[in-house]
């Protein structure tokens, strides 16, 4: 009867063990040392949307609650230049049109969390950060917003914005997610240039559902989530100045690694903001259905309190020989019956 009892709740136990280690996302692991929110540049702790009270049909431009935190930018001369709220599956959403942009008022200094829930596989959709938030005048003349062709290749359409890095969801693929990184190359008249990475993800289709994609910076190292399972993550380093396109200071190279840790890419030159990030969302043809978009700040990173930790351990190891000493005592009072 008692064996069967101990079986039961041995079973039980590790069944919640098996449980809990299972619903330990790669992102939730990755926030585990990351510490508390904090009330950031916003002054709130989170700076998130779901749309859901927005008015159906209307545009985000002239929305007071969005328009406190974002930047909205449209290309001029076309009716479909757009964000419109509409309903989709019992929720509201919002569809991003050609030439569109969402874009942070604020520099972020702190670390940081930039998320969306998006569908789509229009290969001109971006979601950016450790841009300057600039548009740069480029040697033609041209000016290049985010939702504008960077010039460097025809060939492509996804070739877009000033600086920064972008993930393109199921641009060239339903299962495919690309990380573009904007360089600068003195070679090319318009200066600038991408490299491109694509990872494919088994099991999702960014056409056919939501899916929540999440970039985390912690001021050196970029870690990228989809449905918080990570698929890459991005180092950067060293310092450089480009001062034909900016007066900001940006990170000289950057290494990219899937989620093994295994390099995918090494790139020099990089366009990656140095001393801020302005996240923000971009669209350049096509249409994409934004779900949500969420920005959280955590405090500046510091070094975990190894003393804390030994005092933990201490503890631990105190418990177990108080444990051990009475489980003695009970097994000594049993068998000698003392
Ligand atoms: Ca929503």
């Amino acid at each position: 009867m008692c064996k069967r009892v101990i079986t039961i709740v041995s079973v039980f136990m590790l069944s919640i063990a098996m449980t809990f280690s299972v619903q330990a996302s790669d992102l939730d692991t990755h926030l585990g040392t990351w510490g508390e929110l904090i009330n950031g540049t916003k002054g709130i702790d989170v700076l998130m949307d779901d749309f859901e009270d927005l008015p159906d049909g209307e545009s985000l431009v002239g929305q007071a609650n969005i328009e406190d935190h974002w930047v909205l930018e449209r290309g001029s001369g076309e009716p479909t230049h757009n964000m419109t709220v509409f309903m989709d599956g019992g929720q509201k959403a919002v569809n991003f049109g050609p030439f569109t942009q969402m874009v942070s008022k604020y520099k972020l200094t702190n670390r940081y969390i930039f998320e969306i829930e998006g569908k789509g596989t229009g290969q001109c959709f971006g979601m950016f950060v450790r841009t300057t938030g600039e548009h740069f005048t480029i040697g033609n003349g041209e000016v290049i917003a985010f939702y504008s062709h960077d010039l460097s290749d025809w060939s492509s359409n996804v070739h877009m914005g000033s600086s920064g890095i972008f993930l393109v969801p199921g641009g060239w693929g339903s299962d495919i997610i690309s990380i573009y990184v904007k360089v600068y190359r003195d070679n090319l008249e318009t200066k600038l240039a991408n490299e491109r990475i694509d990872i494919k993800l088994e099991g999702v289709d960014f056409g056919s559902a939501y899916h929540k994609i999440t970039m985390t910076d912690d001021g050196s190292v970029l870690n990228f989530f989809v449905d918080e399972q990570k698929f890459a993550s991005v180092e950067m380093s060293g310092e450089a100045t480009y001062p034909d396109l900016s007066a900001n200071k940006f990170f000289k190279s950057v290494v990219v690694k899937d989620s093994a840790g295994n390099v995918l890419r090494n790139v020099d030159n990089v366009l990656l903001s140095k001393d801020f990030s302005v996240p923000l969302i971009a669209l350049r043809i096509s249409n994409y259905a934004v779900n949500s978009v969420s920005l959280r700040e955590y405090a500046a990173y510091t070094e975990p309190n190894t003393e804390t930790g030994d005092n933990a351990s201490l503890y631990s190891v105190f418990a177990l020989l108080t444990a051990g000493a009475l489980l003695s005592l009970v097994f000594k009072k049993k068998l000698y019956n003392v």
